[in-house]
């Protein structure tokens, strides 16, 4: 393993279990995505050519993708040092596990696998203004870090790019990696009157805490990836002035301003 976390893909040595656990995966959610995931998810999965029969060779996937957005998938062994997540973020590569969950475990795992690394995060990437986003997060990732305000863009992170909501005229759609990989959240998030979904607010977004164990509780929508990139683009140093006096909201508050598109039950979060 390099400095930078990086190993080799060794796409050659994936068994055919492993392959069948990716189809396996990438079929359910195909049949379920259309008309769920937003747009530049769906069309990134088609450009990048995702549906092929089994895990994906990074080489290939890296030709179109750094034609199209300039980003590149590295492999590393599983979660990696903040500093060193922001720093590839920053110079448009993304960390991928190079391992895939157990055909036992389909449906929940603590790490990120290349399941919902690669399906889940890379076709968001072939979109210029996600891709532009994500740079700006890991930019802002390693200032955050200098100036201890890490738990406040983790949560950005947490709220847009794993559970994001996009607000389209077609209605709400699924933008987060974190749900679009998940069978049963790809439905949950959507449909399920449990949760709160509220409209994106950087603020308020920074001072909501997150689960990472179940279902989230509140997602929020955001109206458009134009204003997801100029959120991120200002300056941070007054919100994480403001930030360091200002309490968290409880996770299943609703504010006044809050814009309110599900006042949810929490009764899956109850029971
Ligand atoms: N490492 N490989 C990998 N993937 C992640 O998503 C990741 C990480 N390290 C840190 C991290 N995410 C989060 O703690 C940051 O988003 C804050
Ligand atoms: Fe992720």
């Amino acid at each position: 393993m390099s400095a930078d976390w990086t190993i080799d893909q060794n796409w050659a040595d994936y068994s055919a279990a492993e392959h069948q656990v990716w189809i396996t995966l990438y079929e359910r959610q195909a049949a379920l995505l259309p008309g769920r995931a937003c747009e530049p998810f769906l069309k990134g999965l088609e450009t990048l050519d995702l549906h092929r029969s089994g895990i994906p060779d990074f080489a290939r996937i890296n030709a179109e993708l750094g034609r199209l957005t300039g980003w590149s998938v590295v492999a590393v062994p599983g979660l990696v040092p903040d500093a060193v997540f922001f720093d590839h973020l920053a110079n448009r590569r993304f960390p991928a596990g190079r391992f895939i969950r157990k055909p036992g475990e389909l449906d929940y795992l603590q790490e990120p696998d290349i399941f919902h690394d690669v399906f889940g995060h890379v076709p968001m990437l072939t979109d210029p203004v996600f891709a532009d986003y994500m740079q700006a997060y890991g930019r802002g990732g390693l200032r955050a870090l200098q100036l201890g305000r890490l738990q406040n863009l983790a949560r950005l992170y947490w709220y847009t790019v794993e559970f994001g909501l996009l607000d389209t005229p077609q209605g709400l759609r699924l933008m987060g990696a974190g749900i679009v990989s998940s069978r049963a959240e790809s439905v949950f998030a959507l449909d399920d009157p449990s949760p709160n979904r509220l409209g994106f607010d950087l603020e308020r977004v920074m001072r909501t805490p997150y689960r990472i164990d179940d279902f989230q509780q509140v997602y929020f929508v955001v109206p458009s990836l134009q204003v997801l990139l100029d959120a991120t683009l200002q300056e941070f140093t007054p919100i994480y002035g403001r930030l360091a006096k200002a309490k968290d909201i409880p996770i299943a508050a609703i504010e006044t301003a809050d814009r309110v598109f599900t006042r949810g039950t929490q009764a899956y979060a109850a029971q």
